[in-house]
């Protein structure tokens, strides 16, 4: 048996802001098993484990292994390396659908890039685009939703509050939202019934993120349209699938999304979004905030890039 684990740093092209914490690299962890990969790489902001945290457990997991033992770690991020690097994965899985757009940034500068957003995708605009909302002032944020509505009228909108609003806030927002064009909003408030209150007073669509992640108890509603599901952040597999179970049985899309894995975990997402959900564009774009890459294009991990932290090998 082969075993090792590599720490990397990719520089963002900017820096980007994850719940008040500022990040200039993505750092996360990879690990290998006989050959095949799986990534860790909490999130600061989003995973409640530190990359510490995840780096102990997964070095904890591969001693165990090393002495022939089952691992079973517990912490989601080392659970969705460790997973990902021991599955049995689909031999003939349907090609992967592109993920939709997620435009990122203050919004007044995003309004005057505008006809260059809508000029890049020519006669072609993707049915889907996701923007980020509950960061600036709302008037600004409805202006340049309202202008998106306008100039893109085939294309429905991906809104998503991360939480951020009181129930009072986000009815205000909503009720002023184009709602025809909105495909949903992924979770408005912090806590599921403001969430749920806010869709019924308004007419919204609703989508699931954080309440999954954090286990939240949440019930089938009419107005919840679909769950966003980040394994990295929910952890093992099984867990996840779950999820899509419980989505069929709520007649509820699956959305599988990206903690800004590098192009080697965005890969493994991309495999698990075209198997869960075949017919549902993921929410992977956030490949391009990276500059370099852990993986060739063919998909080698590039390890002479990597710092090593362990590589054991035993007869097992
Ligand atoms: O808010 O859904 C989020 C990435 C990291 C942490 C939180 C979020 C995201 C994304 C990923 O938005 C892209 C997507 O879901 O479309
Ligand atoms: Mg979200």
């Amino acid at each position: 048996m082969q075993l090792a684990l590599y720490r990397y740093s990719l520089p963002f092209r900017q820096p980007l802001i994850f719940k008040g914490n500022r990040l200039v690299n993505r750092e996360g962890l990879l690990v290998c098993i006989n050959g095949q990969w799986g990534e860790i790489a909490s999130l600061p902001g989003f995973s409640t484990e530190t990359l510490a945290d995840a780096e102990a457990e997964s070095l904890a997991c591969l001693a165990t292994m090393q002495r022939g033992e089952k691992a079973t770690p517990t912490l989601p991020s080392v659970q969705f390396g460790f997973d990902c690097a021991q599955r049995q994965w689909p031999a003939n899985l349907p090609a992967p659908l592109p993920p939709y757009p997620l435009l990122q940034g203050v919004p007044r500068e995003l309004m005057l890039g505008l006809d260059n957003i809508v000029a890049s995708w020519g006669a072609l605009p993707p049915f889907r685009l996701k923007l980020k909302v509950a960061r600036y002032a709302m008037a600004e944020e409805l202006a340049l939703i309202n202008q998106f509505a306008i100039r893109l009228p085939t294309t429905k909108l991906i809104l998503d509050a991360n939480g951020g609003w009181t129930r009072e806030e986000a009815q205000r927002f909503c009720m002023r939202l184009p709602l025809k064009q909105i495909d949903y909003l992924e979770e408005p408030c912090a806590a599921f019934a403001d969430t749920i209150a806010v869709a019924e007073a308004t007419g919204v669509s609703i989508a699931l993120d954080e309440t999954l992640s954090r286990q939240e108890e949440w019930v089938c509603h009419p107005q919840i349209k679909a769950l966003v599901i980040k394994p990295t952040l929910i952890g093992s597999l099984n867990a996840c699938e779950a999820l899509v179970q419980r989505a069929s049985d709520c007649n509820l899309r699956v959305v599988i999304s990206s903690s800004f894995e590098s192009d080697l975990g965005l890969g493994l997402l991309s495999r698990l979004a075209s198997e869960w959900a075949p017919d549902e564009p993921p929410g992977l774009d956030t490949g391009h905030w990276f500059t370099e890459r852990v993986a060739t294009t063919a998909g080698e991990v590039m390890t002479e890039n990597l710092h090593c932290l362990s590589k054991m090998e035993n007869s097992a």
